[in-house]
């Protein structure tokens, strides 16, 4: 919104008037634009007008995969330990963080960190929660306690909220026993279903409540197949999440367990469809790539985690030509950048491949511009909420860029996605919006700075604690 009119909507707040010099709209670009959200934060109008300034209007980010509390993890574990480091070793770590966290520790990093998202172009965030407890087991008082943390932080910044409970019963394939570190994540069957069933009351206009299954690894068959029929009876429209395949242990484990890799025994029992996102699905096969594309499956990739943790290179353009579905997530948190993951995404087809615009079509040559759309509609899709584009109907979340970048100068139309997503960087991002409410100005959220002291305190004692050993 360019200083626009405001109208004092039903539910008594301002709806408000998003203006662009130039927007990206489902039908392509267009100059002069003009959207009205309604008071309900949704799309009312998208018309062409006279637009002063400078603004290019671009629908909001979606983030598919968020862990909001490794947030206090990231660049802190970036030292060689006395054996060799991996993916295992880093979990070590992360359990480590999980145990010392309350729902008022949860609550400060995820508001910060909801913060730096809208600041950085991500307008909603999936997050795949699974610290239920405290460290030994016990409750927090109520089993929502950790989840409502959430819902706060999300509230206080304003991000669109897809809160995804997860279940998590088992340290391994097979019905392993949860180590140590897993206890706080442990929910019965019975008790997920209560959980959901009591978040499901928060939703609302901005905060969607999707089903988490942590893995194949954490879960049972038996209760993948209870809590989609518990989803058949209550929202059969709910997302559904699952991390499949990111290591080669888990599908050599998987392998041996049922003789099947990991997607491939999503796929023999036609679980993956429209409403589900598989997170990572680094390590599949030819066949698999294809079947998994073809079910119409959204897959939520992490380049900068899959990096952090030496997971492999997704095979992007066997999935992409098979007409496959991505979405991007922070994740770990290490880069909290939309631009960041895109630009890395391709940058590790290309160290791979040797040749350049891999995840380009013919249809759209601009590579860039073809990973932000893709993203934009799978991250919709993941997140269960009409987002990602600037249409009638859906939600008014944006970004605007500064058009008067020197960066940018020049660009037209999809040329200006791949200036953004290969050469962009924060000073690009003016403004963004949720539900037709302005949340950054100038770059800034308001509420960055305040939230920043209380991250950083809570970086200090954790800092401390780690220097004497206890994490
Ligand atoms: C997670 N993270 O749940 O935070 C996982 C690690 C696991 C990533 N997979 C734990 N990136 O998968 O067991
Ligand atoms: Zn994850």
């Amino acid at each position: 919104m360019s200083n626009g009119r405001e109208q004092v909507g039903r539910h008594g707040r301002a709806a408000e008037r998003l203006q662009g010099t130039r927007a990206l709209l489902p039908g392509g670009w267009s100059a002069g634009t003009v959207i009205e959200a309604d008071a309900e934060g949704c799309i009312a109008a998208v018309a062409a007008g006279t637009v002063a300034g400078d603004g290019i209007l671009l629908p909001g980010m979606p983030n598919a995969h968020s862990h909001a509390f490794q947030r206090a993890l990231a660049g802190r574990s970036e030292w060689a330990g006395p054996g060799a480091d991996s993916f295992w070793s880093w979990r070590e770590g992360m359990y480590a963080l999980a145990r010392r966290l309350d729902p008022a520790a949860i609550e400060v990093i995820a508001t910060w960190l909801y913060t730096e998202m809208l600041e950085a172009g991500y307008t909603t965030v999936c997050e795949f929660h699974y610290l239920h407890h405290a460290a030994d087991g016990r409750r927090h008082g109520d089993i929502a306690a950790t989840s409502r943390a959430l819902l706060r932080a999300a509230a206080a910044s304003g991000i669109r909220l897809t809160l995804l409970p997860v279940l998590y019963q088992q340290g391994g394939f097979g019905g392993q026993p949860p180590s140590a570190g897993q206890r706080g994540f442990v929910l019965e069957l019975p008790e997920y279903l209560e959980l959901l069933e009591a978040l499901r009351a928060e939703q609302g206009p901005a905060v969607r409540i999707g089903i988490g299954l942590h893995s194949l690894r954490a879960v049972s068959p038996a209760a993948i197949e209870a809590v989609l029929e518990w989803r058949a009876a209550h929202d059969p429209g709910c997302p559904v999440h699952i991390h499949v395949a990111e290591q080669p242990r888990e599908v050599a484990e998987c392998l041996a367990w049922s003789g099947s890799r990991p997607v491939q025994w999503l796929l023999e029992r036609g679980l993956p469809d429209r409403h589900w996102c598989l997170v990572h699905a680094t390590h599949m096969d030819a066949q698999e790539t294809r079947a998994l594309a073809a079910s119409g499956a959204v897959v939520a990739l992490c380049p900068s985690t899959e990096a952090n943790l030496g997971d492999g290179i997704f095979p992007l353009a066997d999935f992409l030509d098979a007409g496959g579905r991505i979405a991007i997530g922070s994740d770990s948190q290490v880069s909290v950048s939309p631009l960041e993951e895109l630009r890395w995404l391709e940058y590790g087809q290309r160290l791979v491949q040797g040749r350049r615009n891999v995840a380009a079509s013919a249809a759209e040559p601009h590579c860039g511009a073809r990973l932000f759309r893709a993203a934009l509609a799978g991250g919709a899709a993941a997140c269960g909420q009409p987002v990602g584009a600037l249409a009638t109907g859906h939600a008014a979340d944006a970004i605007e860029l500064d058009g008067a970048h020197p960066a940018l100068a020049g660009a037209q139309d999809d040329e200006l996605l791949d200036r953004l997503v290969f050469a962009g960087s924060r000073p690009l991002l003016r403004r963004a919006f949720v539900a037709g409410r302005e949340l950054v100005h100038d770059g800034h959220h308001r509420l960055a700075a305040s939230a920043g002291v209380e991250f950083a305190a809570l970086m200090q004692e954790a800092s401390r604690a780690s220097s004497h050993g206890q994490s």
